[in-house]
C-alpha cells in the first residue's frame, strides 16, 4: 500500500470513532449520520435518509468484513484489513460517496459551493485549513464551485489504497502522522 493510502486509513479511523472511544462501533455512525445531516438544513428528508442510510450500510459492511474476532467492534488493527480487498467496499463507499455530495448539493444543481462542503467536512472532523485545501484542489470554478461528480469521486479515491497524488491527500496533515 502505498504510504500516502495508510494516511488516509489512519485518519479515516480516528475521524469514523465519532466518540473517540478508539473502536468502531455501531454507535459511531449514529453519532456521525446525525452531524452530517444536521450540517445539511437546506436538503430534504430524502437526502437525510440516504446520508442516514449510507452509514448504517458502513457499519454493516464493515462488521461484516473485518471484524475478525466476531465482538462487534472493529479495532484498528482490524480495521487495516479494508486495504486488503477493497474492491468489497466498493459499492459501500459509492453510496457513501454519493449521499454525501448530494447532502452539498440541496438545490439538484449538480455543484457543491464552498460553504456547503465545509459545513459538511467539518461535521465528518476534518480540520478546515484541510478542507479549503481539497476544496482548492477540486479546482473550483470561478463562482467557487465544484461539480458534485468532482467530488464523488474524489471521496472514492481517498479510499483506494493504490493512489497517490490526489485530492483527497490534501485533508492528511502529514506532520501529525
Ligand atoms: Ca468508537
Ligand atoms: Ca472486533
Amino acid at each position: 500500500m502505498r504510504i500516502e493510502a495508510t494516511h488516509r486509513v489512519q485518519l479515516v479511523f480516528s475521524l469514523l470513532d465519532a466518540d473517540g472511544n478508539g473502536v468502531l462501533e455501531a454507535r459511531d455512525f449514529d453519532l456521525m449520520a446525525g452531524r452530517v445531516v444536521a450540517a445539511a438544513p437546506d436538503s430534504d428528508e430524502a437526502a437525510h435518509g440516504a446520508m442516514r442510510d449510507a452509514f448504517l450500510r458502513y457499519w454493516t459492511t464493515l462488521a461484516a468484513e473485518l471484524d475478525a474476532d466476531g465482538d462487534g467492534r472493529i479495532t484498528f488493527e482490524e480495521y487495516t484489513a479494508c486495504v486488503l480487498s477493497p474492491e468489497r467496499f466498493d459499492a459501500t463507499v459509492d453510496a457513501f460517496a454519493r449521499a454525501l455530495a448530494a447532502l452539498g448539493d440541496p438545490a439538484g444543481e449538480g455543484q457543491v459551493s464552498r460553504p456547503a462542503f465545509v459545513a459538511l467536512m467539518t461535521a465528518i472532523g476534518f480540520g478546515r485549513a484541510n478542507i479549503d485545501a481539497l476544496f482548492d484542489a477540486f479546482g473550483p470554478t470561478p463562482e467557487d464551485r465544484i461539480a458534485v461528480a468532482t467530488w464523488v469521486e474524489g471521496i472514492k479515491d481517498y479510499y483506494a489504497p493504490d493512489k497517490a497524488g490526489i485530492p483527497g491527500d490534501q485533508l492528511v496533515d502529514t506532520a501529525a502522522v
